[in-house]
């Protein structure tokens, strides 16, 4: 399977993540694609392809203007600003506020944010489009005919709304990628969502829509970030009825019932006629990862991998999360060898 890398990831490296009201060193980190990349090479598998140019099309077609132009100028309006830490969103337009972006930097910040964990550094915004652009080589790949491709994508995207980041994500890959095959005339495209976590941006931006299905497996919103959305109850809305599905699970979830649940995603990604997939490869469903709550083991990631391939449609591969550092590589791995076996 070919793979899409690149070093620009490293642009983006904030020093603070707010984590139990202390600013700890991110989870989210440049070593984690460094532990892919030297599993990828120690298991010789795949072939190294490196990214081609941003294509701002299918940017734009998923996110709003006013959000890419403020992650554009968010950093130099800090600066200007006068402050001297990273962006970090402080203020928010909570309930019964006006939902109108500011002028004030630290007041927009609020308005684009959907969390507070996550840090906008100088080096955030390229960062986020070279890791974009990994994933548009990977569709490109895929929608020129090979089987399968993973982009090594970090930052990450499943978080990030049309006009919204947290939770690591400023540019939605996944959802940009599941767009460019929709422009290349693919009549139904399924994203599944494999991350611990939500993807509520991915939701989000699909949620009226019957061309994308958004399939989810997560930890329960009662329970897990980004907490607000991910009930088995929002099943997609207007033209978008029941092409979204979820399937929160509580703390301590076993591969016997995670399994299952994926099982029922794919069925539905097979009856839906989806023509293409796009997988939003998280692996902190991992019984240590230091984050989530789920109960897999590595060998369960090879058995995802195998389930996957079997509708037998072309697949995108697209990293989300997965923090438990030195697993996180066997991990991504495993499901991408199951896969090539399935
Ligand atoms: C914030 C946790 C963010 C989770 C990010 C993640 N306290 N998403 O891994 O997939
Ligand atoms: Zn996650």
């Amino acid at each position: 399977m070919k793979y899409v890398h690149d070093d620009r990831h490293r642009l983006h490296f904030p020093q603070g993540e707010l984590f139990g009201g202390e600013l700890v060193t991110p989870f989210e980190r440049p070593s984690r694609v460094e532990f892919i990349l030297r599993r990828m090479r120690e298991t010789g598998f795949g072939e190294l392809v490196a990214p081609g140019a941003l294509d701002r099309g299918p940017v734009g077609a998923i996110h709003a203007p006013d959000y890419l132009d403020f992650l554009a100028t968010a950093w130099d309006e800090w600066v200007a600003e006068g402050f001297h830490g990273e962006v970090i969103a402080a203020s928010y337009p909570a309930r019964g506020m006006r939902q109108i972006p500011p002028r004030n930097i630290d007041g927009k910040v609020g308005y684009y944010a959907l969390a507070s964990e996550t840090a906008l550094t100088a080096g955030t915004l390229a960062a986020a489009e070279a890791s974009c652009a990994i994933a548009q080589t990977a569709q490109r790949l895929v929608a020129g005919g090979e089987r399968a491709a993973f982009g090594l994508c970090r930052p990450p995207g499943h978080h990030a709304s049309r006009d919204q980041f947290g939770g690591y994500c400023f540019l939605n890959n996944a959802a940009i990628a599941a767009g460019m095959f929709r422009a290349d005339g693919v009549g139904r495209v399924a994203v599944l969502d494999i991350d611990f976590h939500h993807g509520n941006g991915t939701q989000a931006i699909f949620y009226d829509r019957s061309d994308v299905l958004f399939l989810s497996l997560h930890g329960q919103p009662e329970d897990a970030f980004p907490y607000f959305l991910g009930y088995a109850d929002e099943t997609g809305a207007g033209a978008g009825a029941g092409a979204t599905v979820n399937y929160p699970m509580p703390p301590g979830t076993p591969f016997e019932v995670w399994g299952a649940a994926l099982d029922d995603a794919i069925g539905r990604i097979r009856e839906s006629g989806a023509e293409a997939v796009v997988v939003s490869l998280g692996v902190d469903a991992f019984k240590e990862d230091p984050i989530s709550f789920f109960k897999l083991g590595s060998e369960d990631f090879r058995e995802a991998g195998k389930r996957i391939a079997g509708p037998g449609l072309p697949t995108v591969f697209l990293l989300e999360g997965g923090d438990a550092i030195d697993a996180v590589g066997i991990n991504v791995v495993n499901v991408l060898q199951g896969f090539e076996a399935g």
